[in-house]
């Protein structure tokens, strides 16, 4: 069976547990609980040098990190990872863009301001910076969204699930999504696909 590495309220470990819940895998969980430091144990590092989660330890006992690379796996020959060439390569634009222009800001404000105590204050000479990257990562994605249903094409796609994991939290950051109308429209529409389920959600196979 596989294994998830991850943490209940990590949205890079969403992405993970998400897919594996639209595509009805059975799956293993393993909390690691990054603010106890049970990330950089040396048996977690030994899995994982970086230190981080997600990570998804295949049934033959391969491990995959980075949740780009576990969503990309776990799509392969599914809808959510179109095989025309163009398509894909679009699917790969948005993830390379939430990774770069995304994910360090948007994610970043997330992650210290509202799950780290004193977090703000730690932080404090990146708060300008991430509130002027994210809002423009949003701004470029409501006008994809004011055009298209989807990041790449008019179907949901990986690539949607690694830029919904934190927009849809995106006010846990300090952002308001009020000014970006077409990102809350694909909020809304992404969330009613059969097999969605919440960031909190965990399979019953979890411990
Ligand atoms: N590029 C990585 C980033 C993963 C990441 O930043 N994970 C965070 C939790 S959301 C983490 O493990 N942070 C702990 C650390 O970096 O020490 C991915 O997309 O999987």
């Amino acid at each position: 069976m596989l294994k998830l590495y991850s943490m209940k309220l990590s949205a890079n470990s969403y992405k993970a547990r998400l897919i594996l819940s639209l595509l009805g895998h059975q799956f293993q969980l393993e909390e690691v609980d990054l603010l106890s430091g049970d990330n950089r144990t040396p048996a977690y590092l030994a899995l994982n040098p970086a230190g981080q989660v997600p990570l998804l330890v295949l049934s033959d006992g391969r491990i995959l990190p980075e949740s780009g690379a576990i969503l990309h796996y776990l799509a392969e020959g599914t809808a959510l990872l179109p095989d025309e060439r163009f398509a894909r390569a679009e699917v790969l634009r948005w993830m390379f863009f939430e990774q770069h222009s995304h994910d360090p800001f948007i994610g970043q404000a997330r992650f210290w301001l509202h799950l780290v105590r004193g977090g703000r204050e730690l932080k404090q000479n990146l708060l300008e910076e991430w509130e002027d990257r994210g809002y423009e990562a949003l701004r470029v994605m409501n006008s994809h969204l004011a055009a298209h249903a989807f990041f790449a094409g008019e179907a949901p796609s990986v690539a949607d699930i690694a830029l919904y994991a934190n927009t849809h939290l995106a006010d846990e950051g300090g952002f308001d999504l009020a000014p970006f109308p077409a990102v809350r429209g694909w909020i809304e529409r992404f969330g009613r696909q059969p097999g969605f389920v919440p960031i909190d959600w965990a399979p019953e196979t979890a411990p």
